[in-house]
């Protein structure tokens, strides 16, 4: 590895205009996986997001606790469970953070999960995961698991800017999780996080500020997060507050339950707002212990064009070289395909038919600004933002008042029970 293509790389991300494609990588920091296929992060531990699903009356009488705050533990405890997929898999199993593929419209990566456990009460999970926008890029998916009729849909883009050594990454879109037999909903909200390492050649992402989930139920939870250096000291680490609501999130002596440790290793729960011992009090989730369930994902030669690991083969192979002429040559021949598509659609006068996702727009559609849209009220409950800002913002926010967009990306089930050409 050269110095020099290192500290040219470091010149251009500290010019970096938040687009990634504009960032020129030196190839031992490429990964060859674009971004669409993050989506699977979300569910790794498929058994603890569908637990809310098994929760009896019989457990609640047990722990002398409401059954729908059993059932925020559980949300709780499969969104810390998440955390190690989505943060940390890629210096797992690459060594370090590396750049993702930039995904093009309409790029798209599917797979399933399959119940492998003896009662089978799982059931087949599968996930679609959709790049609806290219400029700005914006990743859409949906997991979805029909036995038990649960759904877990969101988007997520990013606006990222240098400082003097970390990459400040702010996250847009939220993920709704429904469970229908249970008529219960929850909302989560997506952390700003920032890329450290840069300088000493060892990217890796460290979580900033909160991630909120309001249940439908009124349980709102509050999980906090610090790196290195901070509270604990340890990299990781978080705590979490679940209250009974929004409004009595205001003081933390109202807390009904804390938990508290790092979210790649281990973490405990205490009941009332007392930070757990992590000696002493009861393990809430041990990632070391918990070990995720890969996505089963069709061989490349049964894919479709549009299918992430097919349309990328030529580059990520190049990438595996590490051969930077190789890498960009087959870059360009997929971009020049994107342009000449593009052009072609404006010349038409059409756009781009996303598949599986529509873009819903909060303003023009009065009819989904009512009560019974689960965003709406959700975020309501959580007094968050329902605009285009950073996921997390509250609504009386100032950044909230800088901003008219009210768009977000949605799941369309009938499209996918329509879908012909991809097999999942
Ligand atoms: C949604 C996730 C997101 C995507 C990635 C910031 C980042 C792109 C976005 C936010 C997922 O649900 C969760 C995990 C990791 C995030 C990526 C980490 C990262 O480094 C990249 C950025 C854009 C870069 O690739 C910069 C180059 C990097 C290797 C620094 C030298």
């Amino acid at each position: 590895m050269s110095a020099a293509t290192w500290t040219s790389f470091i010149k251009s991300i500290a010019s970096y205009n938040g687009d990634l494609s504009s960032l020129t990588a030196p190839p031992f920091i490429l990964s060859s996986s674009s971004l669409t296929e993050f989506s699977q992060y979300w569910s790794e531990h498929v058994d603890l997001l569908l637990e809310p699903n098994f929760i009896t009356e019989e457990d609640a009488n047990k722990k002398k606790e409401p059954i729908e705050l059993l059932r925020m533990l559980a949300v709780v405890k499969w969104f810390i469970s998440t955390l190690k997929s989505q943060y940390c898999s890629r210096n797992e199993t690459l060594g370090s953070e590396k750049k993702p593929l930039n995904p093009f419209l309409g790029e798209i990566f599917v797979g399933k999960w399959i119940d492998s456990s003896n009662d089978q009460k799982l059931g087949e999970t599968i996930l679609l995961s959709e790049q609806v926008s290219h400029h700005p890029p914006i990743t859409a998916y949906a997991v979805e698991n029909k036995k038990n009729n649960t759904i877990l849909e969101g988007y997520n883009g990013i606006r990222a800017s240098m400082s003097t050594t970390a990459l400040n990454v702010k996250q847009f879109g939220h993920a709704l999780l429904e469970f229908r037999n249970l008529n219960e909903n929850y909302l989560i909200t997506l952390p700003p996080l920032h890329i450290e390492g840069i300088l000493a050649f060892n990217p890796y992402v460290e979580l900033e500020q909160k991630s909120f989930i309001q249940s439908s139920a009124g349980y709102y939870a509050i999980i906090e997060y610090s790196g290195k250096g901070y509270f604990s000291g340890k990299k990781n680490s978080f705590k979490c507050r679940i209250f009974s609501n929004f409004e009595n999130s205001k003081k933390k002596e109202n807390a009904l339950y804390t938990i508290s440790g790092q979210w790649s290793e281990k973490s405990t729960i205490a009941k009332g707002h007392s930070t757990p011992s992590s000696s002493k009090d009861e393990i809430f989730f041990d990632a070391s212990i918990e070990k995720p369930q890969q996505l089963t994902v069709k061989p490349i030669d049964e894919q479709h064009p549009l299918e992430s690991q097919k349309a990328w083969l030529e580059v990520a192979n190049a990438i595996k070289v590490g051969d930077y002429d190789l890498i960009h040559n087959a870059k360009s021949k997929l971009e020049n395909n994107q342009r000449e598509l593009r052009k072609k659609e404006e010349e038409n006068n059409s756009k781009w038919n996303r598949r599986w996702f529509d873009e819903v727009d909060y303003k023009i559609d009065e009819n989904l600004n009512n009560e019974n849209d689960i965003f709406i009220n959700l975020s309501k409950m959580a007094n968050l933002s329902i605009k285009n800002v950073p996921s997390g913002v509250e609504a009386d926010s100032s950044k909230n008042k800088e901003v008219e967009l009210m768009s977000h990306w949605r799941f369309v089930p009938e499209n996918f029970d329509n879908e012909k050409e991809i097999k999942i």
